[in-house]
């Protein structure tokens, strides 16, 4: 079921780009694995994802990213189609195993040269190009030795890190440490639904760990080397509410809270983890060592919050480790996306205030949103509507909240163009930019072209 909405009629209040001020910073996100391709090119050896999309049944029909945007072979096409689109910055990841095909040791100059000719090619067209150093694509050699469930994770991210500030941190003014921490992991090495496919709560547990230091130590390490950067790090987050308005839903919500939006957040603050909520966290024992709270805490110049919905919970016994039970958005019958998200852009108020209310978090930049809806060609156009609302709407809660002295600075569109969307494949697609997977042309969707309208000109209608 696509979105239904009523839309808009003119009359209704116009905000504008002018109205988030002149310094916010507006872009398109990516990742490496979702849009590059050529998983094996010029010294490139195989990440976790690489291995994981050629096992059957762990995608979408069996697709494989082995092409998906061919970012690799046409980033300057696509940095063009963003310039066109007067779009100001890019955030895109780097492939650890690009750079580091096995992990660690040996570095790749052919895989450091692709990401410099990245960033060039931004700087010649005046797009600031803001990196994030980890977005799930692991080197699979790594995994052979226990990876992110393996303390050494620390001191192989820590050379990662140091190699990638090096290279790039001369022209690389923001950095992002890790993309959504609570995703890779939970999904990666609990559910196993997303690469490494590892489940249950034995591996989930000191892969979380290491990922909180890793968060942490990759802040330290960008700092010590380039001492100029703007530093932050991104979050998967959710608006958590209770289904029924009874105590026991309204606590499992708070456990659904702090699993979703604190896990991760809270230790790089230094307030530790939240284990009064969490009591699976009693399970750390054994991988917190001594130094590990200081070591989990940096002072981040800013925190990437990305949301696309809102979770509704109940109380629910037989659910391990949160007693939780999430009230799908279809049985619901509130409008949803093509991911089965509920569209509910009053949520990404309520994180922004959230968020801001931590002392610790001085600025907030929202570093993805977005939506998935059906999209068609029809006489060679992309009339996506229901995309061109969801922006608006949440921007609008954007703006709310910015009036209301929330520090959001920013704003990156999930994404440029539509990608290969894990183990959903291509089935989903999110971009402002139509792509035709079996020939690669690219078409700029309806929401695409109201955005590079909106940052054109100073108003659009809502
Ligand atoms: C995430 C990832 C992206 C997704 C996007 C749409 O937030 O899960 O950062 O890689 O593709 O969010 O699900």
């Amino acid at each position: 079921m696509s979105v239904k909405y009523k839309h808009y009629n003119s009359e209704q209040k116009v905000f504008s780009k002018k109205d988030f001020g002149e310094n916010f910073k507006w872009g398109v996100a990516a990742a490496a694995f979702q849009t590059e391709g050529s998983p094996y090119a010029d010294g490139k050896k195989a990440s976790i994802w690489d291995t994981f999309s050629s096992k059957k049944g762990k995608i979408y029909k069996g697709h494989t990213a082995e092409i998906s945007c061919d970012f690799y072979k046409r980033y300057e096409q696509d940095i063009e189609l963003m310039k066109s689109m007067n779009i100001p910055n890019f955030r895109f990841s780097l492939s650890w195993s690009r750079i580091f095909p096995e992990g660690i040791g040996a570095y790749n100059q052919e895989g450091i040269d692709f990401y410099n000719r990245i960033i060039n090619k931004c700087l010649e067209l005046n797009i600031e190009p803001w990196i994030t150093i980890y977005h799930w694509d692991l080197p699979e050699a790594l995994e052979k030795k226990g990876g992110w469930a393996n303390r050494e994770i620390i001191a192989w991210f820590s050379e990662y890190v140091k190699l990638c500030a090096k290279a790039f941190g001369d022209r690389v003014k923001h950095w992002m440490v890790l993309n959504e921490p609570l995703v890779f992991t939970g999904a990666g090495y609990f559910l196993g639904i997303h690469a490494p496919g590892k489940k249950g709560i034995k591996k989930f547990i000191p892969a979380m760990h290491h990922a909180t230091i890793c968060q942490a130590q990759g802040g330290r390490i960008i700092r010590e080397t380039c001492p100029q950067a703007k530093i932050g790090t991104t979050f998967s987050c959710s608006q958590i509410d209770p289904y029924r308005t009874n105590n026991k839903d309204k606590k499992a919500a708070k456990r659904v809270d702090a699993l979703i939006n604190r896990l991760f957040l809270e230790p790089a603050l230094g307030l530790g983890y939240p284990e009064e909520d969490l009591r699976f966290l009693k399970r750390l024992k054994p991988y917190f060592l001594p130094g590990d709270r200081e070591m989990m805490t940096f002072e981040f110049d800013f925190i990437g919050l990305q949301n696309y919905t809102r979770e509704v919970v109940k109380h629910a016994w037989l659910v391990p480790y949160v007693q939780a039970m999430n009230i799908k958005a279809r049985k619901r019958k509130v409008p949803i996306t093509e991911m089965e998200w509920e569209v509910y852009p009053k949520g990404i108020y309520k994180l922004l205030k959230k968020f801001s209310a931590y002392k610790g978090v001085k600025k907030i930049y929202i570093t993805e949103n977005g939506a998935a809806f059906p999209d068609k060609i029809e006489n060679g156009k992309v009339h996506d509507t229901d995309r061109v609302y969801f922006l608006k709407n949440y921007l609008k809660q954007v703006l709310k909240a910015k009036k209301e002295g929330v520090e959001v600075n920013g704003y990156f569109v999930w994404s440029l163009t539509d990608n290969f969307e894990w183990a959903e494949g291509y089935r989903p697609r999110f971009g402002l930019v139509y792509i035709d997977f079996d020939t690669q042309k690219r078409i700029v969707k309806s929401s695409g072209r109201w955005f590079k309208n909106f940052l054109k000109h100073s108003s659009c209608l809502i």
